[in-house]
């Protein structure tokens, strides 16, 4: 691994961020956080890669990718961060630490959101600062590597 590389996963339906629920999700979007990402990662001599998927599977296929490739995960799972034990099996199996970030204050909403499946297998958790808690993981994780 050559230059220090940061991957930055999106789950289901932030390709809508900007236009969906905004008064939830705020009106960035998608490609404003990975401007944001990078810029934050950029600063600190950090590369960032970039993948947004609705399908689980991908998610995984990147979280295994990453070792090897990139030195830790920033990922928001979206509405899989509720359900899904492949996400949170593919974190436990590799070594790099993994920020898990959520736009919206998940625990101010319906109960079903209070539970992350990832949380207990994840480096840190950053919740409800907008768009911006994407910078907010990018700086914890990097004074996690450092
Ligand atoms: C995004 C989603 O799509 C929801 O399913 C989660 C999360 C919350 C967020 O706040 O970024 O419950």
């Amino acid at each position: 691994m050559e230059k220090k590389k940061i991957y930055l996963l999106n789950g289901p339906n932030l390709n809508r961020l900007g236009v969906r629920e905004p008064g939830t999700y705020g009106t960035g979007t998608l490609e404003d956080v990975v401007r944001l990402v990078t810029e934050t990662a950029q600063k600190a001599g950090f590369e960032v890669e970039a993948y947004q998927s609705n399908h689980e599977g991908d998610l995984v296929d990147w979280i295994h990718q990453a070792e090897g490739m990139a030195d830790g995960i920033i990922i928001n799972p979206a509405a899989y961060t509720h359900t899904s034990v492949a996400l949170r099996d593919a974190v436990s199996s590799v070594s790099l630490p993994v920020i898990e970030i959520h736009i919206s204050n998940v625990h101010a909403r319906e109960a079903f959101r209070h539970t992350s499946m990832l949380a207990p297998v994840t480096a840190g958790q950053i919740v409800g600062f907008g768009i911006d808690g994407y910078r907010l993981a990018v700086e914890g994780l990097i004074q996690k590597l450092n």
